[in-house]
């Protein structure tokens, strides 16, 4: 396929500064008129050929400034539109009319259908299923949308902007007409046309504007959008106090639908949300749902200016949005919640998702250089480490300097289509700081490393860190430069505050954070006259991995004492992964693994510190992942043996804790009705992680069942039946918990979703058979992304020991899955195939079965360019 390049971007010879589109919506037949304003670029001087993108597309018609075109004039494929000889004058009307059959579109992007409502998903190529357009986001216009439909069928007709005119036509069809006034990409642009059920409220901006907002449900689920529509209402409050960033149109439309690509779309005025990410309802949606509820709708509303008022130059620039808005959505999330818990779930996010992407074959720069497919570059990395990127310049600047760079940008490049060079340069003046190099954040793939040695001289007060930093190599990149590491820290005293230095040098420390900038640096604190416990990358300062050699009592020492919670939660869970590698390693030397009786000592005491948020707590609890293990261990990954290591310290903590634990699971039972805030959620969150534990000891099933019947929402019961069929399978209270789901909740797709996870997630070699049989259940769809992400995705890549069976029957499941999602969506089954992504990291036998998967999918005739794509540069 073709290779995209950013050196190769040029602005376009030509403009669109209007765009009307006239629908006339049919399920297997729609027309669309487009009227396009068209206008030569200003300097661009002799006509040149017009050449329009178009993916799939069937023309019905052509015109210029009202004139039918000759066929001599033209040259129409599916895929792109030439005009050759457009008007000499520079500025003409290009009239086109396409046809498109909503209901046979599969793919999801472009004008689709959605358990009978007609949705868009144009980001990031869509819109050229739609009309011939210059589809690209630097070509930004003014959208007049006119659809008409048949009244039954849909009575709701929504689009961007603001509503203008609406009104009967003959034979039972209407219209609606609206006018978005924002210049915008064609990305951005979204109609939705059905028979919806929908919320109503009002938001009254800083400014004194009212506009009204709307969330659109499938009829009967309007008392599921409530916590949607107050996560609305408080970004929109948030943005303006902390970002002052008011919305701008009268209207803020929100529409939830089935069938869905992503998450959820930022259209301007009328974002399209995934259903998964707006409706809740405590015996629906668990504590994750609404929190993730929470962040999505933030993030949608908040791309209002980090995306739409201010886009992208090209889609190279992706991260210029979305990492952008991550970090706006992280913050607004950690003010409503707990600041420290929310940071210590994105750490484990990034480190879950991110780290593995950056160090196997998949490794790209949080601002690629190239690509073949840009479906394939809504990454991790893109999202979260260009968050990450963001959340750095905020530390190096301090968090006012930090805000004057975001005004600037904001006035500066408002209505702009920009770049990631125009967003450092505003840090860059307000701060006079020169970022060049911490700009290779966003050039420079791969996880930097710090290796880290100290020593302390009593006899001269001198506590010496030499820090060491290396990139390790990536595909294309196998030099590295030197980055701009910020790294928080502190000198942690035997009272557990942080010690006084009189004075430091071998490198700039600035406010608590230590800049790295060379390879080596040898920095040296005076005055400090005890030796002092280090504690290094305080609140995740830099997204980097650390090799530090530490005594097991120094770790204790910050799990027990460190003031940062994100480093007291690492110091612990450094300890827990530890312990698993040190199991891993016995139970391959064929010896019983030991662990330190410290370790379990403190999860007890950590579990039952009133001083603690509960919500902490259980993320102290929880043990690192199979994966997270895994990716420590790096090569040769045997996943029974991390599986069984991992277990033998459940095991050992349960057992050594079981008065402490279940004392505090019975103090933990709550009444009273139910609320999603951060603080009940924590509390649920503690008491579900202590019953993962105790569902260990003997009678545990039992205890689970009990945990299941008698939980009185959806957090609990899910929690319960996860327990159950992981730890108990097989036996009848694990049968009779799945049934019991199935038979309540086999009418509501979302919620089986988390019965289909759970079952794929269930570790053993058993599971592959079960996920198989599942795909027959009356539930599952192939052709709906969440269904298929919770059973096929849940399967691959949130089970380690299943996935990666020894005899290959994980991965033949999975091609076979794959390559039949791809049939109808390639999008979707490209992201699925991305779980075989740290294949290299496996044992020889299971490396040579993954490798043999990939090569059996990139040997079929017509693969999709998505999937190729993922196939090949994982293989490469
Ligand atoms: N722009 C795609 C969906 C999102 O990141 O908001
Ligand atoms: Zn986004």
């Amino acid at each position: 396929g073709q290779v995209f390049r950013l050196e190769d971007y040029r602005p376009s010879d030509y403009l669109i500064p209007e765009t009307e589109l006239d629908f006339r919506l049919g399920d297997e037949s729609t027309l669309v008129v487009a009227r396009l304003t068209i206008e030569r670029r200003p300097g661009v001087e002799k006509p040149v050929q017009l050449e329009l993108d178009g993916d799939g597309l069937t023309l019905r018609r052509i015109e210029i400034d009202g004139e039918a075109l000759d066929a001599a004039d033209f040259d129409a494929t599916p895929d792109r539109l030439v005009i050759y000889n457009p008007p000499a004058s520079g500025r003409f009307k290009l009239l086109i009319e396409t046809e498109l059959a909503p209901s046979a579109n599969a793919a999801l992007m472009g004008l689709y259908r959605s358990s009978k409502v007609y949705c868009t998903q144009c980001e990031a190529e869509g819109f050229r299923r739609i009309t011939y357009f210059l589809d690209r986001p630097d070509i930004l216009s003014v959208y007049t949308v006119r659809i008409e439909a048949l009244r039954s069928e849909a009575p709701l007709l929504l689009s961007n902007g603001n509503p203008v005119e609406a009104g009967d036509l003959e034979e039972g069809w209407h219209f609606a007409v609206w006018h978005d006034p924002f210049p915008k990409p064609s990305y951005l642009f979204a109609l939705v046309a059905g028979d919806l059920g929908c919320i109503k409220d009002r938001f009254v901006t800083a400014s004194g504007k009212s506009v009204e907002l709307g969330i659109y449900v499938e009829h009967g689920k309007e008392n599921q959008a409530g916590y949607a529509m107050d996560s609305l209402r408080r970004s929109m409050k948030w943005d303006e106090e902390v970002f002052g960033c008011e919305y701008d149109l009268d209207v803020f439309n929100i529409v939830a639908v089935s069938d869905f690509n992503m998450g959820a779309m930022e259209n301007k005025g009328l974002n399209i949300f995934n259903d998964k990410y707006v409706l809740a309802d405590e015996e629906t949606a668990t504590d994750a749902d609404f929190a993730n509820i929470e962040a999505i709708i933030a993030h949608e509303y908040f791309h209002n200016w980090t995306g739409n008022r201010i886009t992208c130059r090209d889609w190279f620039q992706l991260c210029l949005k979305e990492g952008l808005t991550v970090f706006r959505d992280h913050e607004f999330s950690a003010d409503q919640r707990s600041r420290p818990v929310k940071r210590i779930a994105e750490v484990r996010t990034l480190r879950a998702h991110q780290f593995p992407e950056d160090q196997g074959p998949l490794a790209h720069p949080v601002r690629p250089r190239r690509y073949r497919e840009i479906n394939n570059f809504y990454t991790p990395t893109v999202y979260e480490k260009g968050s990450e990127v963001v959340r750095m310049i905020r530390t190096i600047l301090g968090a006012e300097t930090f805000r004057r760079g975001m005004d600037l940008y904001f006035e500066r490049h408002d209505g702009d289509a920009a770049t990631i060079e125009d967003f450092l340069k505003v840090f860059e003046e307000v701060s006079d700081r020169d970022l060049s190099q911490f700009a290779l954040w966003y050039h420079q793939a791969g996880t930097p490393n710090l290796s880290v040695t100290t020593t302390h001289n009593t006899a001269t007060a001198k506590f010496t860190i030499e820090l060491e930093q290396s990139v390790p190599p990536t595909p294309s990149e196998s030099r590295k430069r030197l980055m701009h590491i910020p790294l928080a820290f502190g000198l942690v005293g035997a009272d557990g505050k942080d010690m006084a230095f009189s004075s430091v040098e071998g490198a700039t420390v600035e406010d608590g954070v230590i800049h790295v900038r060379k390879r080596k640096h040898v920095v040296t604190f005076e005055g400090v006259t005890e030796r002092p416990v280090l504690s290094l990358n305080r609140g995740f300062s830099a997204p980097i991995t650390l090799s530090i050699e530490q005594r097991p009592e120094d770790q204790i020492f910050l799990a027990s004492h460190e003031g940062d919670a994100f480093s007291r939660w690492q110091a612990f869970n450094t300890l827990l992964t530890d312990a698993t590698i040190a199991a891993f390693k016995s139970i391959l030397g064929g010896k019983q693994p030991a662990f330190s009786a410290d370790l379990t000592g403190l999860a007890g005491r950590i579990a039952g510190d009133g001083s603690l948020e509960h919500a902490f707590r259980a993320l102290a609890l929880a043990l690192p992942g199979e994966a997270d293990i895994a990716r420590e261990i790096g090569k040769n990954i045997d996943p029974d043996a991390v599986f069984a290591g991992r277990e033998a310290l459940a095991r050992e903590i349960a057992n050594g804790n079981s008065g402490v634990f279940s004392q505090l699971y019975e103090d933990l039972r709550m009444s009273g009705s139910f609320s999603p805030d951060a603080a009940s959620a924590g509390r649920r969150a503690l008491r579900n992680t202590l019953l993962d534990y105790l569902a260990i000891l003997p009678d545990g099933n039992k205890r689970a069942a009990a945990h299941f019947g008698s939980a009185t929402n959806m957090t609990d019961r899910a929690a319960a039946l996860a327990v159950l069929a992981h730890r108990h399978a097989g036996t009848a209270e694990a049968k009779d918990a799945l049934a019991e789901f199935d038979k309540r909740y086999r009418g509501d797709p979302l919620v089986m979703d988390k019965w289909f996870m759970i079952q794929a997630t269930a570790p053993g070699a058993a599971t592959v058979d079960a996920v198989r049989a599942l795909t027959e259940h009356p539930a599952f769809s192939i052709a709906n992304p969440n269904r298929v992400r919770s059973l096929i995705g849940g399967f691959a890549s949130a089970n380690q020991t299943g996935f990666h069976r020894a005899d290959g029957a994980g991965y033949a499941l999975f091609t076979e899955m794959v390559l039949t999602v791809e049939k109808r969506n390639p999008q979707v089954a490209a992201r699925l195939a991305t779980a075989l992504r740290s294949w290299r990291s496996l044992e020889p036998k299971r490396q040579a079965k993954a490798r043999d998967a990939l090569l059996s999918m990139q040997a079929k005739e017509g693969l999709s360019a998505d999937l190729r794509d993922i196939i090949e540069r994982t293989l490469a």
